[in-house]
């Protein structure tokens, strides 16, 4: 029934993912701010693999489902949903993908750091790598098919860089599909430069706090100015942003396309 409101059918629950996201930790700010948590909303830890199994049934049966989501990510091109409209603007503006070293990783490894700094690609390149790896690809094999197929952007980021000689690079990352993307890729590029480059798997907060205490010395994947915003407000006398690596992220909720008077996170409360 489209007339009813949206809460009772979907159990005033939002579908989400790991708890150490940081979307999860805007998604509770945002059920305060809108006064959902008020009514009762509440919102599922999961995981992506398992928020996005749950909207792919959701979508094969045409019921109301509300999920955290975010872009780049291959969810937008599998399935036909859309954003909330986030007037409170509690998600942030706009989104960018950072590359966050740890203080004195540019002294110690000024090839690498200048890599970093030039790494720059967009929400389309990273897009077809995410997907490619969606699909059921090996990420390492992935990125040596993106490095294959963009000599220019290899070109422009590796310009200048000198030979790494063996060289340690220890980055370090979440297993979300952006990350595994930007790590594979610029841990490929730089290996192919003749750097050691080790890729270490962890939680968030570890990750953050290896970088800020030296075991680690960069990741691709930081989500700012509001998504990894509270670990890098809480390292960042220890960690440094070593530039943009995507612009024009985008994190929130959202819903499938049918459902048609949902159109802002306003609309959850009537
Ligand atoms: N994400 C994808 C993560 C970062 C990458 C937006 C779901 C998060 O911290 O929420």
């Amino acid at each position: 029934n489209p007339h009813e409101s949206v809460g009772p059918q979907v159990h005033k629950t939002i579908t989400g993912i790991d708890a150490g996201a940081g979307i999860m930790a805007s998604t509770q700010k945002a059920l305060t701010g809108y006064g959902l948590k008020q009514q009762d909303w509440q919102l599922q830890t999961s995981s992506t693999a398992a928020m996005c199994s749950q909207l792919e049934k959701s979508i094969r049966y045409k019921q109301p489902i509300v999920v955290t989501a975010w872009q780049p990510h291959w969810m937008f091109k599998k399935y036909p949903i859309k954003f909330l409209k986030d007037p409170k603007g509690i998600y942030g503006k706009s989104e960018q993908i950072d590359t966050v070293a740890r203080k004195g990783f540019q002294k110690d490894n000024p090839g690498a750091y200048k890599f970093f700094q030039q790494f720059k690609w967009n929400p389309d390149l990273m897009g077809d790598v995410m997907y490619a790896n969606f699909k059921g690809a090996d990420p390492q094999k992935t990125a040596k098919q993106f490095i294959k197929q963009h000599p220019k952007e290899v070109a422009q980021w590796t310009a200048g860089v000198p030979d790494g000689n063996g060289k340690q690079v220890r980055m370090t990352y979440v297993t979300w599909d952006d990350a595994i993307a930007s790590t594979n890729v610029t841990a490929q590029i730089l290996r192919d430069k003749g750097y050691k480059v080790t890729m270490t798997a962890m939680e968030a907060q570890p990750e953050w706090s290896s970088i800020a205490r030296g075991s680690a010395d960069v990741t691709t994947a930081a989500w700012m100015p509001v998504t990894s915003g509270p670990l890098y407000a809480k390292f960042k006398d220890q960690v440094e942003v070593v530039g943009t690596n995507c612009p024009g992220a985008r994190v929130g909720l959202a819903v499938p396309k049918y459902m048609k008077n949902v159109n802002s996170i306003e609309d959850l409360k009537k």
